[in-house]
């Protein structure tokens, strides 16, 4: 393989497609070593066919808004490849949102998907509808709107949408109930993240979070390290970042920032359970500004235009947005002490970023290891939708341990260097890539 001729090929192909173009470049990098050791890979033009979605769906969605005026979007759902299994991934509803960034998020969840385990191929979807500052009866009608395009592509063994940014259990509540209405089946394991009365699974919430704390003790441990009494610091306040804080806080670290768009927050004293739960209100009120938490909270100050990077700590936890930690941002933290980074958004980390952690030698892993918690336990709740039961948190929670634990597992088995530096990201990718590919050669040429 030729990584600089096929990326030549694809930016020809999608111009100024940058977040795609980014996701796949890293990848391929990864690969080329091992790739250029199975001829058969070649021969079948494995990275060819796996660089591109199988299909994307495009749609309009028009609805109403509460002053009676009418809104038009744009809908996306990409399926990005169905190797091991029908299509799986998260809607993201952002103002950003576009096929480029739809078309990173499917090619990382294809190869995220690979290392839970468990048999997803990869999925995306989502829309440039910006939930901050709407009603509750205007998301309603939002989704509604979204899912009467969207509910004709989707299925239980087809493709099963969950959420993403912009997207929790009260979306998923919407677009499922008229998902029923419009396509008269009752099997729940149409969507994830659903609520816990109508076939949500436990844990869910919790998961892309914890899941990202089990990988990152496995990875402490492995380094001789310990996160008791680590201070860490956490971009974003919303699903994730709130699991991930709760899970740090559990295991006896201090979590000394968290972070929005309107700057950071410095907690010197750590968190505890109100603290958490305000965590969940301010994502609810859709305001998208964390300022309120040092209102609240008076040992808290905030920090107006500054990201939590500008907060010494010993564990950086990106949980918001991809590209959120840059090279000067990275930079910053290494003169801080910082020594270890685990993505838990996607892509969280900019390509020089990444390549300042590896060089200065501290740990650092990838969103797909990191953050695949997610997405396997929402594998999990449809385990349990499809036996038509449900398991105990204990179970689900001892599940997504065992997964954890072999992803990072994975990673440690390619990633390993000669020097004995673990590379996550290399690890992982080759991880991904090896079952996806094998699976592809496998079913021909289709
Ligand atoms: O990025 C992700 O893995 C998710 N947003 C979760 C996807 C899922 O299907 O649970």
């Amino acid at each position: 393989m030729k990584v600089k001729s096929i990326m030549a090929d694809l930016e020809r192909k999608h111009p100024g497609e940058n977040e795609y173009l980014q996701a796949v470049q890293e990848v391929l990098e990864s690969i080329e070593e091992v790739y250029n050791l199975h001829p058969e890979f070649e021969k079948a033009k494995i990275v060819e066919r796996m660089v591109e979605p199988d299909r994307i769906f495009t749609f309009r969605v028009t609805w109403v808004d509460d002053r009676g005026e009418i809104q038009t979007n744009l809908g996306y759902r990409i399926q990005f490849n169905s190797a091991i299994g029908p299509y799986k991934g998260g809607i993201r509803f952002h103002k950003a949102v576009n096929p480029s960034m739809l078309k990173f998020l499917g090619f990382e969840q294809t190869f995220k998907n690979a290392l839970t385990t468990l048999p997803m191929g990869g999925a995306k979807g989502g829309s440039d509808f910006d939930p901050v500052g709407k009603s509750d009866g205007e998301i309603m009608r939002f989704c509604q709107a979204f899912m009467w395009e969207l509910w004709n592509n989707i299925g239980p063994d087809t493709d099963v949408p969950a959420g993403d940014v912009g997207v929790g259990g009260r979306e998923i509540g919407y677009m499922y109930g008229m998902y029923k209405k419009l396509a008269r089946e009752y099997n729940t394991g149409v969507l994830t993240g659903k609520g816990m009365t109508w076939g949500g699974s436990l844990i869910r919430p919790e998961a892309t979070g914890f899941g990202a704390l089990y990988f990152v003790e496995h990875m402490l441990s492995k380094a001789g390290k310990s996160i008791k009494g680590a201070t860490v610091a956490i971009s974003g306040f919303g699903n994730v970042a709130w699991g991930a804080a709760t899970k740090a806080t559990e295991l006896g670290a201090k979590v000394i920032a968290i972070s929005g768009p309107d700057g950071v927050v410095y907690n010197p004293e750590g968190m505890n359970k109100e603290k958490l739960d305000y965590m969940l209100t301010l994502r609810a009120s859709n305001r998208n500004i964390v300022a309120p938490f040092a209102e609240k909270f008076t040992d808290a100050t905030f920090i107006p235009g500054k990201k939590a990077w500008s907060i010494k700590c010993d564990i950086a936890l990106p949980c918001a947005f991809q590209n959120e930690l840059n090279g000067d941002d990275a930079a910053e933290l290494l003169a801080g002490g910082t020594w270890c980074v685990a993505e838990v958004s996607n892509m969280g980390c900019t390509p020089e970023a990444i390549a300042a952690f590896q060089r200065a030698g501290i740990l650092f892993a990838p969103g797909k290891a990191v953050n695949a918690g997610g997405v396997a336990t929402s594998g999990l709740e449809m385990t349990q939708n499809a036996m038509h039961i449900s398991w105990s948190a204990a179970e689900v929670d001892s599940k997504l341990h065992y997964i954890m634990e072999s992803i990072h597992a994975a990673c440690v088995k390619y990633g390993t260097q000669e020097d004995g530096y673990i590379n996550y990201v290399k690890g992982a990718n080759i991880a991904g890539f090896m079952k996806v590919a094998q699976a592809m050669l496998e079913q021909g040429i289709v």
